[in-house]
């Protein structure tokens, strides 16, 4: 056996022994996984449904025109572009739509719950735009009002929300609100949250903001990709040329098949439910922390952070890795004023998206708190712990079973 196929037995072994707590993982259908894999690998089709560049494209026309009607339904959206890539490549392509080099972009910073796209001095953003960025207040919230202060003061041309590690709900309408008044343009990145969204559980930006990116594959549990939303026909036009051919080149039709199937599944009374679920196993595992005194944000969403560094005297490089000795995978994460660096940070960031999938209850989720408050607190023994993971584990799906 090739060597790869190998270490994906491997990995499959690891995702099925495994607590996966991070919080923008999540596990594929069958369904998705079976069209990501199928031979519309092989088919080159650069341009648009009904618009390409190469012959033969009948049927990645219909998969893609499925998948955009899917998109507008589920979102309530009047325009999709289901070709991006990745949510970073989403990103670059909003921005080329909206503004020019140069445009001042309003955005929270990476090291407060951001993303790298979001104006990070490592990533494109940076280079191509002018950020600033505004503050969380003094207890990890946005300040709407104090956001609104800063585009009088600064007047930039882009409102842009939705984040990484936030872990309550977001008021987009506000938020659209102030950009109206404002006169400015205002883009949401719901990638995060999609998943809840599209389930009923948050809040629409759609019909506030300009423009909405999203992954595919966080919370929403479809393929590893990207989208964009508009209700705007001028936008949209405008985010076609910049995905293609400014940005990429030839769309991935089976990752696009595999975005259809997911928009398909999102739709579904069984997704409303699951996303309910995120959200109160979240609360569960989060709550029974604090109960046990760690130091934890409050939670809305499908996320908390944890400071392991008041909690345990420990940084989440130290704790993250503590827990992979015991299968159970997070990621170290800042948190809001943080005084330790990127690569070393106070806190975890933990999720319940992956682990609902495979159905973790609320009693699983609390044994998963107490797992991790006495694990990292040296409570139990390596030993034990693993057979607690083990047996919490035993009673979930297999991964290829969903
Ligand atoms: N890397 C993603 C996350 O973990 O939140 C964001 O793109």
């Amino acid at each position: 056996m090739d060597k790869i196929f190998e270490l994906i037995n491997e990995e499959q072994t690891r995702q099925n022994e495994g607590i996966e707590l991070i919080a923008s993982e999540n596990y594929a259908s069958k369904e998705v996984r079976r069209a990501c894999g199928s031979i519309l690998t092989n088919k080159y089709a650069e341009g648009y449904p009904h618009k390409r560049y190469y012959g033969g494209c009948e049927f990645v026309d219909e998969i893609e025109d499925i998948a955009i009607d899917r998109a507008k339904k589920l979102f309530g959206a009047a325009y999709a572009n289901v070709q991006p890539h990745s949510g970073s490549q989403a990103n670059a392509e909003a921005y080329r739509a909206l503004l020019p080099n140069g445009g001042k972009i309003l955005s929270l910073v990476l090291n407060d719950g951001g993303h790298l796209t979001h104006g990070s001095p490592v990533s494109f953003s940076a280079n191509l735009y002018n950020f600033i960025h505004y503050p969380l207040d003094k207890n990890g919230h946005l300040d709407y009002e104090g956001i609104k202060q800063i585009i009088l003061e600064e007047k930039p041309d882009l409102l842009l929300a939705g984040f990484s590690a936030y872990p309550y709900k977001i008021d987009f309408e506000l938020l659209g609100k102030i950009a109206k008044e404002t006169g400015i343009l205002f883009m949401v990145d719901m990638a995060h949250i999609a998943g809840l969204v599209a389930g009923g559980k948050h809040q629409n930006p759609v019909p506030y903001a300009d423009l909405v990116t999203t992954t595919t594959h966080k919370t929403l549990r479809g393929p590893r990709g990207g989208l964009i939303l508009t209700n705007n026909e001028e936008i949209a036009k405008r985010v076609n040329s910049a995905v293609f051919p400014y940005y990429q080149g030839g769309p991935l039709e089976h990752i696009i098949a595999g975005k259809a199937i997911c928009f398909e599944e999102a739709l579904s009374d069984n997704f409303k439910e699951y996303a309910g679920l995120v959200i109160s196993n979240t609360k569960a595992c989060r709550d029974r922390l604090a109960k046990l005194g760690a130091v934890v944000s409050d939670t809305d969403n499908h996320l908390f952070l944890l400071n392991v560094l008041d909690t345990f005297g420990i940084t989440g490089l130290e704790a993250q890795k503590k827990l992979e000795e015991i299968k159970i995978t997070t990621n170290k994460n800042m948190i809001p004023g943080d005084t330790l660096k990127p690569n070393k940070t106070s806190g975890l960031r933990i999720g319940f998206a992956a682990v609902t999938t495979r159905g973790c209850t609320k009693k699983d989720a609390e044994d998963i708190a107490d797992l991790i408050f006495d694990y990292l607190g040296n409570r139990i023994g390596v030993e034990d712990a693993n057979k607690k993971v083990a047996s919490i584990v035993s009673n979930w799906k297999f991964i290829e079973e969903i």
